[in-house]
């Protein structure tokens, strides 16, 4: 058997379905095979719109993306969907061909391995006919289990060779690891006596599973919940929800994480966003860290526990203990416990009935109130992002850029669940946020997919708006164009540096959008929205891009904690 056909009919087997890719000589044969053996393959036009788009697909579908690539260019060019795939630790495998071990001249040739590793990622390589399978199959499953972006490069003459056929591999599942006792006990302990918890959900708790068992706890205990920003939704519909911790927190989720007496993070590196450079958290507070990953425990903050086990199964273990009779093994810290009355229902720990009216009255953005800014030539971001989050269907998937504007869609749309917001900012890249809509898109073609762009952004990554329309994909695709990259634009003007660097003049987005293919309006006002009600009435199978015009007179506030990061 081929080697090209062996790989492809050993990770179709065990599951890899859809493939992403730009197609050259070296990639093309195994390409094929996946088709062969059942694969999907969305062609993209660019490598980096590749790889975002395998990126985000794995992030909403939960499973491993696969993307290839042809050698030397279609490596590089790749790079940086690459790199915020493995910062992300995004399950992710990249077929890559590589020139033959003896092609010592060739154009293409570049030492992969080393370009690969510079980034995060793993690299792997196919080394003989006779490990192909094999090879293939450990990488795959370094991705999936360990929850890394692998980089297996083909060499040209191993992808010719020819190997025997095994018998189908076999993976098995991922086992995830319970906590100690002691930990869950000091865990337990401390949930017991606290008297206002915060749990802060975070990407290694992004799974139904992870949820119920956190709200079950956090019920026991009377904890409120929130999420790090690539966890949103996750405790979408509960009542005692603060959504994002972090830059994008309403100010009554700021206020009550603020004055929270004990923080237990959950598969959250608790980073400089989640918790804006640590001043979120009060100085009263005890912080709590559970994570799979013993490296992760206090490596953005200190920590005064750390609980090494998976979230799902540290909480059911804790809510366990904390069923117990409260006793002598609970009293870690000495401390004694809170009574059963008030651990059980809506009044106990954090939680009261006020508390619960004031969260619904004033924890979205939206009921925040704001002047609107919108002058006529131009619209409010903020006065756009309530009437499209009023507009488009509640079932979405929302993907942002990066830029200045990505606070609007973040914060002002809300989204369904942790699968309906794809937030691809671990590398701080602009240019992603089209091909990660697209990647969200495929994996939930049952959702309308938002994708939330800077005119940056949209003009850097655009070349993928052929692939939207190409796949008559179910999308809204939001421009927030203030003729400019608008975060440098905010950052330096204050100090009265020259900013022609940073401005643009006006591009007609919409027309621009309607050359791809696309329909298209141009908005600079709410009243200018009637077209895109009529595509969502309609669904005319083509993408709808909408060339907001947006004010800018000065910086989201956000992004002001953002510089504090450069
Ligand atoms: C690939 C890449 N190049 C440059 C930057 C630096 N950068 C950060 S935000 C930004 C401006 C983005 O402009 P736009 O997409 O219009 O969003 P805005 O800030 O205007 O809202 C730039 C250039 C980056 N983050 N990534
Ligand atoms: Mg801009």
């Amino acid at each position: 058997m081929r080697v090209t056909d062996a790989i492809a009919k050993a990770l179709t087997g065990l599951g890899a379905d859809t493939v992403f890719g730009v197609v050259g000589s070296g990639n093309f044969h195994v390409t094929n095979a996946l088709i062969a053996h059942g694969a999907r393959f969305v062609a993209a036009r660019h490598e980096c719109g590749a790889a975002s788009m395998a990126d985000a697909w794995a992030r909403v579908a939960g499973r491993p993306g696969l993307v290839t690539l042809h050698q030397g260019p279609g490596i590089t060019n790749a790079l940086t969907g690459i790199t915020e795939a493995a910062k992300s630790r995004t399950p992710m495998l990249v077929l890559a061909a590589d020139v033959s071990a003896k092609a010592l001249t060739s154009n293409f040739r570049i030492d992969v391995a080393a370009i690969t590793a510079a980034t995060g990622a793993t690299p792997a390589r196919l080394m003989s006919p006779v490990f192909a399978i094999d090879d293939a199959v450990r990488a795959y499953r370094l991705a999936r289990d360990d929850r890394r972006t692998v980089v297996l490069t083909l060499p040209l003459d191993v992808q010719a060779g020819e190997c025997t056929w095994p018998g189908a591999p076999e993976l098995g599942g991922a086992a995830a690891h319970p906590p100690s006792d002691r930990q869950a006990a000091e865990l337990a302990a401390a949930l017991a006596v606290a008297a206002r918890p915060v749990f802060i959900a975070g990407r290694g708790a992004r799974s139904a599973v992870a949820r119920a068992a956190l709200e079950a706890l956090a019920d026991r205990c009377g904890a409120l919940v929130a999420t790090s920003a690539v966890a949103k939704g996750l405790f979408r519909g509960n009542p005692w929800d603060l959504d994002v911790s972090g830059g994008f927190a309403s100010p009554i989720a700021a206020e009550l994480i603020g004055e929270a007496d004990l923080i237990v993070a959950w598969g959250c590196s608790l980073n400089m966003w989640t918790t804006r450079h640590g001043n979120l958290i009060g100085p009263q507070a005890k912080v709590i860290q559970v994570d799979c990953d013993d490296k992760a425990i206090g490596r953005h903050r200190r920590v005064q526990l750390g609980v090494v086990g998976d979230v799902a199964l540290t909480a059911n273990a804790v809510a366990g203990l904390l069923d117990q009779e409260p006793g002598a093994r609970l009293h870690a810290d000495g401390a004694e416990p809170a009574s059963d009355v008030e651990q059980a229902g809506a009044e106990s720990g954090y939680r009261s009935a006020a508390l619960r009216d004031r969260l619904a009255a004033e924890v979205r953005w939206r009921d925040v109130p704001f002047d609107d800014l919108s002058d006529g030539d131009r619209i409010d971001p903020r006065s756009l992002t309530i009437a499209l989050d009023d507009m488009l269907p509640a079932e979405r998937t929302v993907a942002v850029d990066s830029g200045n504007f990505m606070g609007y869609p973040s914060m002002f749309l809300s989204v369904p669940d942790q699968d309906g917001f794809c937030f691809t900012q671990a590398y701080q890249s602009i240019g992603l946020g089209l091909a990660s809509a697209i990647g969200a898109a495929i994996a939930r073609p049952d959702r309308l997919t938002v994708a939330a762009l800077g005119d940056g952004g949209a003009l850097m990554g655009i070349s993928e708006l052929e692939t939207a329309v190409r796949l008559a994909l179910p999308m809204v695709i939001v421009v927030y164009d203030d003729e400019a990259y608008g975060a440098e634009v905010h950052h330096f003007g204050p100090e009265g540096y020259p900013l022609e660097t940073v401005r643009f003049p006006p591009a007609d987005i919409a027309a621009i959008a309607r050359g791809y293919g696309c329909d298209s309006v141009t908005v600079r006002s709410l009243a200018d929205l009637g077209p895109v009600r009529d595509w969502l009435e309609s669904r005319t199978g083509r993408p709808m891009v909408i060339d907001a015009k947006v004010t800018s007179d000065r910086g989201a506030w956000w992004l002001e904690e953002a510089f504090r990061g450069h």
